[in-house]
């Protein structure tokens, strides 16, 4: 991925644009939730949230845990108390984690009404805002605590385009936002994990790089996938000959060799849907 690419598509103007509002926000809320991929609970948080917040309490949401096997969730979840960041991994699509998710928000707004009386003010809602990096399932996650499809999602990176308050009936005033990258991806590994999971879109990096990524990913970390997904009996020395083989186990083949973008766009989809099994693609130091 060179420079230009990064400077064209990385950061396109929208997200400036979302950045600015949401620092202006995040001064009138009181919560932020900040939605990260449960694949990627390092590499799927933006760096320089901290500069657009400031000190508001925050809770990390890692979202889409249907993707992910508890044992994980675990070692992720331990490393976050260790940093004293409170953190829930969720799936949004299935309701799951909600428990503690609403916990921690009955909590802080138990917390608000303390602080309203204390000054003689009535009650009122807890404004959270939900900020996060394209793709990691905000909109869902905020209908889904809504109970009912306020905002529009997608399975495509930048889909939310303004800020919108969304109240919900159990004292909650939830702000979407759109996803926000941030300028600079100087870490190349980073990069294209944030690309295999649907976070960086395909005119920004390409799927033939972002499956090149995961393919070699796959195989030094679950070569299993190969053999149970794509029936290749035998992994071969060479991540060039594994593609060859995926290709060929879908009759993806044409005169003179394979297709091989039609590979990578197969094998980004499967890994994406969750059908090459629930595995995280980065684990605590
Ligand atoms: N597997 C899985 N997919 C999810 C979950 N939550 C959301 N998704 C999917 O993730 C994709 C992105 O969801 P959105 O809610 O549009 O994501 P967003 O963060 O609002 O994206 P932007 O507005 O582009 O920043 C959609 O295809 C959702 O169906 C989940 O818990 N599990
Ligand atoms: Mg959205």
């Amino acid at each position: 991925m060179n420079d230009t690419r990064q400077n064209i598509n990385w950061f396109p103007g929208h997200m400036a644009k979302a950045g600015r509002q949401v620092k202006e926000q995040a001064a009138l809320c009181d919560l932020i939730l900040e939605i990260a991929d449960a694949r990627l609970p390092r590499s799927s948080r933006n760096p320089q949230l901290k500069s657009m917040i400031g000190a508001k309490p925050t809770l990390l949401v890692l979202n889409k845990a249907d993707l992910t096997e508890k044992s994980e969730r675990e070692r992720w979840l331990a490393y976050f108390r260790g940093e004293g960041q409170p953190a829930v991994f969720v799936a949004a699509r299935k309701k799951q984690g909600f428990k503690e998710l609403n916990q921690f928000l009955e909590g802080e707004h138990a917390r608000l009404s303390e602080r309203l009386a204390a000054r003689g003010r009535r009650p009122r809602p807890l404004r959270v805002m939900m900020v996060g990096i394209p793709n990691t399932g905000k909109s869902a996650l905020l209908n889904a605590m809504v109970g009912s499809n306020k905002v529009k999602t997608g399975n495509k990176p930048g889909l939310t385009r303004s800020l919108q308050w969304v109240r919900t009936a159990d004292h909650l005033e939830l702000l979407d936002s759109p996803g926000i990258l941030w300028p600079k991806l100087d870490d190349q590994r980073a990069a294209l994990a944030l690309a295999a999971v649907g976070s960086i879109s395909k005119d920004a990096c390409p799927e033939e790089e972002c499956g090149w990524f995961l393919l070699n990913w796959l195989m030094e970390h679950r070569p299993e996938v190969f053999r149970e997904r794509y029936r290749v009996a035998e992994l071969p020395e060479y991540p060039e000959e594994l593609l060859e083989a995926v290709a060929k186990n879908r009759g993806m083949v044409r005169k003179g060799g394979i297709r091989e973008e039609e590979t990578y766009i197969m094998l980004l989809k499967e890994y994406r849907d969750g059908k090459l099994g629930k595995f995280m693609l980065e684990l605590p130091e």
